[in-house]
């Protein structure tokens, strides 16, 4: 039986190291036995004798994860809710705002992106955004009730120039009261750490996609350019916002190899969005599942989804991110069951519409959700 190697190196692979190997046909290990047993007594990973843990388990095969996304639908979501009950509050959902603070005209050529100067999307480009105008904007996220407020910028990595702006901004949003995160690119040690040291408590960096199916996603960066940027993340001591888009036409095993590359991290990242694919005409992935008419993931594909990241990283908070826009309430509210706890709230993504205050209001209403923040 081949064994699945990545998870036993010490440190993140480099970027001549990844992508990583790949081993999807390898047998169940010992280690599907240890994702059912703590899916099933509600502790995760390597915290069998007392605490939690957010470190992958010792081993975990491409087939362990295989092999959860298998189960009858039923089972799976009875698991993902028991592990998902004995970490969190399973009637509260952590809310954040994202303000696009540099919009359009970005290097980077994400197949999926509305932002990408290589694609013609009908987005106007703007610079970055007055800082004044960025701190009204987290007051007013604040008063609707947001604990976190994440700023994105389209870049490959912010310049030097950009970088008093950004500190600045992020310190003042954290005298708010708000949790910071930002997504601006990839970012150097020494980006990271000036950023950690303004008070940027999260960055998101996703992995998008597993390491195989990365190559249809975007040819400007590879995947060990993102594992980079998460080590440098990691190593500013700020906490790590990781996940990726599901529908962008990737198999179940490139979603396996996904989940699989988000938990064979050295931790968990702290915090996982999960983002339904948007499809923006123009995109070269957009046009593609538009035109098969495909343009948006079966639901219960991605309620699965869903809930094996939840019994895989089971301290994580599982964002459910974009998409949520042409969502039914019941399929949201199957997401909420199979362990997410956490949206973006408002009328906009970053350049996308999002589901918004009186949609959210009445989903919480419904289905009997209190935001995080809100006292018990
Ligand atoms: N430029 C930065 C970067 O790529 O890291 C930050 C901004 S980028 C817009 C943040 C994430 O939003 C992407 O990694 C992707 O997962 C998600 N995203 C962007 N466009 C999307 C779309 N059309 N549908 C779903 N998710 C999308
Ligand atoms: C993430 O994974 N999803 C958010 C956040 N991180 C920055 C962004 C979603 C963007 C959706 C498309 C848009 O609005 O442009
Ligand atoms: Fe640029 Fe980020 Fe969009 Fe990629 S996802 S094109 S890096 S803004």
């Amino acid at each position: 039986m081949m064994t699945d190697t990545l998870i036993s190196k010490p440190s993140m692979p480099s970027a001549v190291e990844a992508p990583v190997e790949r081993s999807r046909d390898v047998e169940p290990s010992t280690a599907l036995g240890r994702s059912l047993d703590f899916a099933q007594d509600g502790r995760g990973g390597e915290a069998r004798e007392g605490g939690v843990s957010d470190a992958p388990p010792a081993a975990l095969a491409h087939a362990d994860i295989a092999a959860l996304f298998d189960l009858p639908f039923m089972d799976l979501l009875y698991r993902a809710q028991q592990v998902h009950r004995a970490h969190h509050d399973a009637n509260r959902v952590q809310l954040s705002t994202l303000l696009s603070i540099k919009t359009g005209g970005c290097a980077e050529n994400c197949g999926y992106c509305s932002q990408s100067a290589s694609f013609e999307t009908g987005l106007k480009a703007s610079k970055l955004m007055d800082h004044d105008a960025v701190v009204a904007s987290a007051r007013a996220a604040k008063a609707a009730g947001s604990e976190r407020f994440c700023m994105g910028a389209a870049w490959r990595s912010p310049k030097e120039r950009d970088m008093p702006a950004l500190t600045a901004m992020v310190a003042e949003v954290k005298a708010l009261g708000l949790e910071t995160c930002m997504t601006l690119g990839m970012l150097d040690r020494s980006q990271a750490e000036r950023l950690a040291g303004a008070g940027l408590d999260y960055y998101n960096h996703n992995l998008d996609s597993g390491p195989e199916f990365y190559g249809e996603v975007v040819t400007t960066r590879t995947y060990g350019d993102r594992l980079d940027t998460l080590e440098n993340v990691r190593a500013s001591g700020m906490a790590v916002c990781c996940g990726g888009i599901l529908g962008m036409g990737e198999s179940r095993a490139d979603r396996v190899d996904f989940l699989h590359a988000l938990a064979t991290l050295p931790k968990h990242p702290e915090s996982v969005p999960l983002n339904a694919l948007v499809p923006i005409a123009g995109t070269p992935i957009g046009d593609r599942m538009i035109a098969g008419g495909e343009a948006r993931i079966d639901d219960i594909e991605f309620v699965r989804t869903v809930a094996v990241a939840r019994i895989l990283m089971p301290t994580s908070s599982v964002r459910l991110s974009a998409g949520r826009e042409s969502m039914s309430q019941a399929c949201q509210a199957l997401c909420f069951l199979a362990g997410a706890n956490s949206i973006f709230t408002g009328d906009r993504l970053l350049t996308t519409e999002n589901a918004g205050g009186d949609a959210d209001g009445a989903l919480f209403a419904a289905l009997g959700l209190m935001p995080m923040s809100a006292g018990a």
